[in-house]
């Protein structure tokens, strides 16, 4: 009979961040759908365009007055066609008239609403794998750079996940006692700490950098040594916000040193071996795809060396990335394409070239858990979703619910 798309009305509401974002409602066959779109902050130069000019506002009055009267009736039993769809509408290579946002929250809720006809849960109407496994959490404890104020760690996040949790319950409560450890050890070391945390949810200390790789190592090691299975510590350097191009520099303004390209690289290999860092995302500024590979060469057997800004979910970036063996991992944020399908196609292209697809939130986001879903659709490793805060821990609980679907021991086979 086919799904016909029979409403859609969008409006503006606000990201976690407080800034203005888009949330879309969609109708597809008396099924109702919602979802909203969120923002980063540290973003690749090479993501879409979030919205027209005119801003949200602009997109609101786009979706309500030009979009929805044209994509009305449209069967969207296949997902392509909705996005196909909205490529068109948009007709140009950056989203930058319709925004990658208005997009994004478009195809979400349509999505949304079609497997609501027939109850079935998103994952499964979105899915591109023959068996459902639960991603492991990887969240920020520790951070700093453009999600925090002065004074923060340079590199932007300081990350854990439980890779060695039996199951799903075990790993989402391991990332919230680390947290709660971490912040302990600030307290201690700093002789008396706030606990003021960043736009996600992760500890901002007047700290250094390496203090905050050393204290988190800590505290997850001890919480390993408590629950019994290994945590893992790992890290988003975010390199392209410490490059300076005039100077091809990286400039730390916290610890007040500038670094050429090689010294970043040794000091990346060298705390990936002191400190036994399993994950390295964005060790290099996006441009620089060669030193990725260099990175790889190096230290690629010991840690999952990962592209965010370099890759920016863009299925053509991700092949030649793939080719010249630059990564190991993949951010996937469908809102820097501003497609589900085109993030897809990037993590059919991770997939089929062993690299680890880390579906990944934003640093201004919408409260709900969607992403989860989208992670255990595409056969995600890692769901890269923060800690604590109620935006973060929306996701986290959204994966419990699909734990108790399909069981919470189902948690993907990974090799690091
Ligand atoms: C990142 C993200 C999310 P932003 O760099 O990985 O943690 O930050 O959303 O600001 O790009
Ligand atoms: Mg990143």
């Amino acid at each position: 009979m086919g799904l016909k798309l029979e409403k859609l009305k969008a409006r503006k509401i606000y990201n976690s961040r407080g800034e203005e974002t888009i949330e879309v409602d969609a109708w597809v066959n008396g099924a109702f759908g919602r979802a909203a779109a969120p923002a980063g902050k540290s973003k690749g130069g090479k993501e879409v365009m979030y919205y027209p000019e005119g801003g949200v506002d602009e997109a609101v009055r786009l979706v309500n007055s030009e979009l929805a009267a044209k994509l009305r009736g449209l069967d969207v039993s296949n997902h392509e066609a909705l996005d196909e769809a909205l490529k068109k509408f948009d007709g140009t290579e950056n989203f930058r008239r319709l925004g990658g946002n208005t997009a994004f929250a478009v195809s979400l809720a349509v999505a949304i609403a079609a497997a609501n006809t027939t109850g079935k849960p998103l994952y499964e109407h979105l899915r591109i794998v023959d068996s459902f496994r639960l991603p492991y959490p990887l969240g920020n404890v520790i951070g700093g750079g453009a999600h925090a104020g002065r004074g923060a760690p340079d590199w932007q996040e300081m990350l854990v996940s439980p890779i060695g949790a039996r199951n799903v319950e075990e790993a989402v409560k391991a990332n919230i006692l680390v947290h709660a450890r971490a912040g302990k050890l600030l307290d201690k070391y700093l002789g008396g700490f706030t606990l003021g945390r960043g736009d996600e949810g992760a500890y901002a200390p007047p700290i250094k950098t390496e203090d905050g790789i050393r204290l988190l190592k800590q505290a997850a090691d001890e919480i390993s040594d408590e629950l019994g299975f290994k945590i893992r510590v790992g890290v988003d350097v975010a390199a392209s916000s410490l490059w300076n191009p005039k100077k091809r520099r990286y400039v730390y303004p916290t610890e007040g040193i500038e670094l050429d390209r090689e010294a970043q690289m040794s000091r990346v290999a060298e705390w990936v071996d002191k400190y036994e860092l399993f994950y390295v995302e964005d060790p290099l500024e996006e441009d620089d795809m060669e030193g990725f590979a260099d990175l790889c060469k190096q230290v690629g057997k010991r840690a999952l060396i990962c592209g965010d800004d370099l890759i920016v979910t863009n299925p053509s970036i991700l092949s030649r990335a793939a080719e010249l063996r630059a990564i190991r991992a993949v951010i996937i944020k469908p809102n820097q394409v501003g497609l589900l399908t085109t993030a897809m196609k990037s993590v059919k292209i991770a997939h089929e070239n062993g690299i680890v697809p880390v579906i990944s939130h934003r640093s201004g986001e919408p409260p709900e858990g969607h992403l989860a879903q989208l992670a255990v659709a595409w056969g995600g490793k890692f769901l890269k979703a923060g800690v604590i805060g109620g935006e973060r821990i929306a996701k986290a609980n959204e994966l419990l619910r699909i734990g108790e679907n399909i069981g919470v021991e189902k948690m993907v086979e990974l090799r690091i």
